[in-house]
């Protein structure tokens, strides 16, 4: 099977949306730092629907942090893959939609070349950064969002100007060679499931930037520009199988396509340093403050998501919609939404709650994704503060009932056993795993009671201030004890019967 490249994208089948503007006259306004399924499918996707009405300026440079394996990838197929948007049909069958983007111009791999990764932010035509790094690549204290200094890789960075590894120092040393040169002010943009990421991201880069040079932290302090954004597409990992089928769709080999629902949110802060993309084109909306649009997200589709993954992982319940399937699941995200998170929520003009949640729902129990629940179950010490924690926070400090939310979190730690219901053990692919693991083994590995579950919540970088919470310490116990006796199918129904509250 021939290769899908500029040469040979004319042959695609009709069916096949590609790239219909010349692609030579694409220019290079945009640098992605982590260039993964997610960004593929979603802001390449919108970059691809401004390109695509005429304007040849955003073509995306694509740098991977860390693996060759997407510039491996891609650079045989000039920078071309394809998005394929998977649903069912009226009768339930799954299908797919495909359409070949080509907004990704060139792909860097840092550790290869440092160096290349810097002169692209610092080139002239480069007006914006983006970041889809994940929670742990901002090398930040998640209960506090404050950049650690002491992180090896930061540690690293601030010792080798010449050869950063972490988004944070390629973004400094990228920024400082570009004033070195005179070129204007950029936008960095955050594109990852964290509250207010453009202040998270902006505080990270002005904390590394003080270390190299003051004058240089002052100066992206008052000219860059750091947009919040709330993005939301559910992206699945591709596999070998999906590979194949899209490739026998094509009539071409696509060495790495990428997956997503037909679904599409992006409401990004309007506060540019210089020019931007049209992404409204694509289904994007600018407002002019994200963080409520990013709040209602992380905790309705993340904190769910999550509570899902935690509880499915361990039933065995492998895929998204085969865990939303089982009836008792569906009650209690449904009512966790109803009853527990939309409650904590700030009004957004227009929204309609019961219709986000029943669409939420609906996504959720789409066929055509099988999204792993042990894919979403990672890192979860980098997740649950944004997703379930800061919820917890609000109805704690208002006295509100807790059973719901608390019970994802028992899941969390009940996860951390290594090995589910049906007796299959999985590694947790967590950064802190190993303290984890261990602190779990001495805990709740020995006993669920008030000093073991204390233990836990002690775990200062994801629990903070959470530490030593009664009121949480005794809404645990009860799921904790369930969990570990009867399993997640009783627990579930004993919560959905208002059982277990403490
Ligand atoms: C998921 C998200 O993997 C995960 O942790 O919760 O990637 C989720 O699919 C997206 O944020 C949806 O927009």
């Amino acid at each position: 099977m021939n290769r899908l490249n500029d040469a040979t994208v004319t042959t695609l089948p009709a069916a096949v949306a590609r790239p219909a503007y010349d692609r030579r006259a694409l220019k290079t306004g945009i640098v992605h730092l982590g260039i993964g399924a997610f960004m593929r499918a979603h802001m390449a996707a919108a970059t691809e629907a401004a390109i695509a009405a005429g304007d040849l300026r955003w073509g995306i440079t694509g740098v991977s942090l860390r693996q060759p394996d997407t510039r491996d990838a891609l650079a045989a197929q000039d920078g071309l893959y394809t998005l394929a948007i998977r649903d069912a049909d009226d009768q339930g069958q799954p299908r797919q939609r495909l359409h070949v983007i080509g907004a990704v111009r060139k792909l860097l791999v840092a550790p290869e070349n440092p160096q290349a990764v810097l002169d692209a932010i610092a080139a002239a035509d480069t007006r914006i950064v983006s970041l889809t790094v994940t929670e742990k690549g901002y090398c930040h204290d998640p209960a506090t969002g404050t950049l650690r200094l002491d992180h090896p890789d930061i540690v690293f960075d601030l010792a080798h100007p010449h050869a950063p590894r972490s988004a944070i120092g390629i973004l400094v040393y990228g920024l400082q060679q570009r004033y070195a040169l005179g070129k204007p002010p950029i936008t960095l943009m955050s594109l990852d499931n964290l509250p207010a990421n453009g202040r998270v991201l902006r505080s990270a880069v002005l904390r590394f930037a003080e270390q190299v040079n003051l004058d240089l932290a002052k100066r992206i302090a008052s000219e860059c520009r750091f947009p919040c954004s709330m993005v939301d597409r559910i992206v699945p990992k591709t596999t070998d199988g999906d590979r194949a089928a899209v490739s026998q769709a094509l009539g071409l080999a696509d060495a790495w396509p990428v997956l997503g629902e037909p679904f599409f949110d992006w409401a990004i802060g309007d506060q540019f340093a210089a020019d931007r993309p049209d992404w409204a084109l694509g289904g994007a909306r600018f407002v002019p403050d994200a963080e409520p649009f990013e709040r209602l997200k992380l905790r309705m589709v993340n904190g769910t998501h999550s509570s899902l993954a935690y509880l499915g992982a361990m039933a065995g319940w492998q895929t998204v919609d085969k865990a939303i399937a089982q009836p008792a699941l569906r009650a209690h995200i449904e009512a966790l939404m109803r009853d527990e998170i939309e409650p904590t929520l700030p009004a957004l003009p227009g929204l309609d709650l019961a219709a986000y949640r029943n669409n939420l729902l609906a996504r959720y129990a789409n066929p055509a994704l099988a999204h792993r629940t042990h894919q979403i179950a990672m890192d979860g010490s980098q997740k649950l503060p944004q997703r379930l924690l800061g919820t917890l926070r609000d109805r704690l400090a208002r006295g509100l009932s807790v059973t719901r939310m608390a019970l994802g979190l028992a899941a969390w730690m009940h996860y951390l056993r290594g090995v589910d219901e049906l007796g299959q053990a999985y590694r947790i692919d967590d950064p802190h795993a190993t303290t984890l693991t261990a602190l779990y083994q001495q805990s709740l590995g020995q006993d669920v009671n008030k000093q073991s579950v204390e233990a836990m919540l002690a775990y200062a970088p994801v629990f903070g201030d959470l530490a030593g919470n009664g009121t949480l310490t005794a809404a645990l116990i009860p799921l904790l004890q369930s969990l570990q006796t009867v399993g997640v199918a009783a627990t579930l129904e004993a919560v959905n019967r208002g059982e277990l509250a403490a």
